[in-house]
């Protein structure tokens, strides 16, 4: 194994895009999310991408109030990496977006590199009836919805965080945003080493396939040379396989209940940890080893876990 890269996994333990009624075991509560997101630790995820959610009705949040209680027991029980959504949902705009970085100053941040109309409309018909009312009116009209991202914003998110020193988990959701990210880049809002998530299957976005994720490394080879790290998340059933895929072409992976609520076709995942304990399993037959969080901090060249604001 010597010389071989050590494979970091973040766990994307709730997100945005899936609702309550979805699945179960997806974690809504403050409770749940610090319990699965510790879990998913244990289970060997290095970093912890963390959306949180309103306690009323379990909608998105990205309230500062409403990440207190998690960000203290995950930092009292874990080591590893907290990253905070910039993203929050893609209902919401820049501003609001940034409160949550902004007020604890974690490690890492997302970013998101460009606007789209991330959609996800398709999956309310797949549901009878919803458990909170605002679900269907929130998955159905993701298929008018800007999810905005422009430079302006980009550059606002750059220039308020740079006080934290956080490191971004740049979102590449497709070719293009690998061109924004250079621009980004040349403009100085960015130093390398950058960390670039590759999002596949995203309807609006790349489609999730090996040729794809080829085009996407070789352009960001062509414009960022040895200056980046890279890891893929894919939507659903893709997630695993590509998670796999780029296992073994030297980059990291993603998991977890926010990009897929499966564990295998047509069976939900019961965890986040148990996405992890897959894609770990797997790494680890296929040859390489998992970075603990220590080692995804070296890797990352994140400013460490004392240097937090919570
Ligand atoms: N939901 C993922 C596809 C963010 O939080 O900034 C993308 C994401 C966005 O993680
Ligand atoms: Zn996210």
């Amino acid at each position: 194994m010597a010389g071989k890269q050590k494979v970091i996994i973040t766990c994307a333990v709730t997100g945005a895009i899936h609702t309550p009624t979805m699945s179960e075991h997806l974690p809504i509560t403050q409770d749940d999310i610090a319990h699965q997101a510790t879990a998913a630790a244990e289970a060997g995820a290095a970093i912890l991408h963390l959306h949180t959610r309103d306690p009323e009705d379990f909608r998105p949040s990205v309230e500062p109030e409403h990440y207190s209680a998690i960000l203290a027991r995950v930092k009292q029980a874990t080591n590893a990496v907290v990253n905070i959504t910039t993203g929050g949902a893609p209902t919401m705009q820049i501003k609001e977006r940034l409160k949550a970085a902004e007020h604890f100053s974690p490690e890492m941040c997302s970013l998101n590199m460009g606007s789209m109309n991330f959609a996800f409309h398709p999956l309310a018909a797949r549901y009878e009836s919803f458990r909170y009312d605002w679900e269907k009116a929130y998955i159905e009209g993701s298929e008018a919805n800007i999810f905005r991202n422009t430079f302006a914003d980009i550059k606002e998110a750059a220039e308020r965080l740079a006080p934290h020193n956080v490191k971004f988990e740049h979102e590449i959701y497709d070719v293009g945003h690998l061109y924004n990210l250079k621009y980004c880049m040349d403009i100085g809002l960015f130093k390398p080493p950058i960390f670039l998530q590759f999002v596949m299957g995203v309807l609006g976005g790349i489609g999730a396939d090996v040729e794809n994720l080829v085009f996407m490394k070789r352009t960001a080879d062509k414009l960022f040379g040895d200056g980046y790290r890279w890891s893929v998340l894919a939507a659903g059933a893709a997630q695993m396989p590509m998670a796999t895929t780029a296992s073994q072409m030297g980059g990291n992976v993603r998991v977890g209940l926010e990009d897929s609520l499966f564990i295998k076709r047509g069976e939900l995942a019961t965890s986040n940890a148990q996405q992890v304990e897959k894609i770990r399993r797997i790494v680890e037959d296929l040859g390489s080893a998992i970075a603990t969080p220590d080692e995804a901090r070296e890797m990352l060249d994140l400013k460490g876990g004392d240097c937090v604001g919570f």
